[in-house]
């Protein structure tokens, strides 16, 4: 047990909603102001448990991050082993490096290995380092996922986008009104267990080697395939191109972040976020830094993955999961 974790007696388990986020040093501001809002949506009844994952994470921020303790909500964190899967997953990312290549760093995942590494918890929640709370999040814990594995939300994005649609129907043999984000996850632990849900990513991973534009969404999606049930538009509701009314989480996906930009529908509520997390004047900075050749590189990078999407589209058969098929007609 590290000085770092705190608060809220870890025991009992029965009683603690725990929220996972994985993060690395560049993303713990953005994370901050995730968690400080969930802690002040947070029921009083209730106990919390925040569980950061991450490889590197400098002391400094892990302080900072440790102070938004609340008496209800604790914080923990923990260290990524390198262990064989993460081997797998790290040489997998190294080789992904072209200019569609969005998502090609482990730390997106680190949600995979939640199942595996807490067998303390059979139901948890996975939030992106990009939301903010506007309800409670327990009453996310408490929906009923019924027969299904995780509960997410079709990702509004893809819809909007015909290159994406195309691509994860075709490439991935995912129907689009299906597909989910994964940037907000409900997950019946203990169901992810008995699927052996790691190994069986990085089975797929070594099988095909494939190239694709979401990697851990699309392993996601093609895994759990018809054991998803649909979210919501309030727990994943990303405010830019929809209406953000009676939303009780905020995604910032695949848009103007509210950190570099002034423009962004519900970029204050971010902002009142990431009040007194001790993060701000970074925060701050960090805008006053962001220039417009960012901005055209950040915009290059999205029009590079649409094109890669649809380049990837073209494809008889889907890139990943024909075992998995297989195994099932
Ligand atoms: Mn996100």
């Amino acid at each position: 047990m590290s000085i770092f974790n705190t608060g809220v007696n870890p025991f009992k388990k029965t009683k603690v909603v725990p929220v996972f986020l994985t993060i690395t040093d560049d993303y713990a501001k953005y994370a901050a102001a995730a968690i400080n809002s969930l802690m002040k949506h947070a029921a009083p009844e209730r106990n919390y448990r925040v569980i950061v994952m991450y490889d590197k994470l400098g002391w400094r921020n892990r302080l900072r991050l440790r102070n938004l303790v609340t008496r209800n909500c604790a914080i923990e964190f923990h260290k990524m082993k390198y262990n064989l899967y993460m081997q797998i997953i790290v040489r997998y990312c190294a080789k992904r490096t072209g200019s569609g290549d969005f998502f090609s760093s482990a730390v997106y995942y680190y949600r995979a290995f939640i199942a595996r590494l807490f067998p303390q918890y059979d139901k948890g929640i996975y939030i992106d380092s990009d939301t903010i709370l506007m309800g409670d999040i327990g009453e996310l814990y408490d929906a009923d996922l019924g027969d299904k594995v995780i509960a997410a939300r079709v990702d509004p994005k893809v819809a909007a986008v015909p290159e994406f649609v195309r691509y994860v129907e075709n490439a991935l043999g995912v129907p689009a009104k299906e597909y989910v984000n994964s940037g907000v996850l409900l997950m019946d632990l203990k169901k992810l267990r008995k699927l052996r849900y790691i190994t069986r990513m990085t089975d797929l991973i070594r099988e095909y080697d494939a190239d694709l534009v979401a990697p851990d969404q699309d392993y996601l999606n093609v895994i759990l395939k018809g054991q998803i049930k649909h979210l919501g538009r309030e727990w994943n509701c990303q405010p830019e191109g929809e209406s953000y009314r009676g939303a009780k989480l905020l995604h910032f996906n695949l848009s103007k972040k509210p950190w570099y930009h002034e423009d962004v529908t519900c970029g204050e509520l971010f902002w009142k976020a990431a009040k007194g997390t001790g993060f701000y004047g970074d925060l701050m900075r960090e805008k006053e830094s962001y220039s417009i050749d960012d901005a055209k590189e950040a915009q290059m990078k999205i029009t590079a993955l649409i094109e890669k999407a649809e380049r990837l589209s073209k494809v008889e058969t889907p890139l990943i999961g024909g075992l998995i098929k297989e195994v099932k007609e």
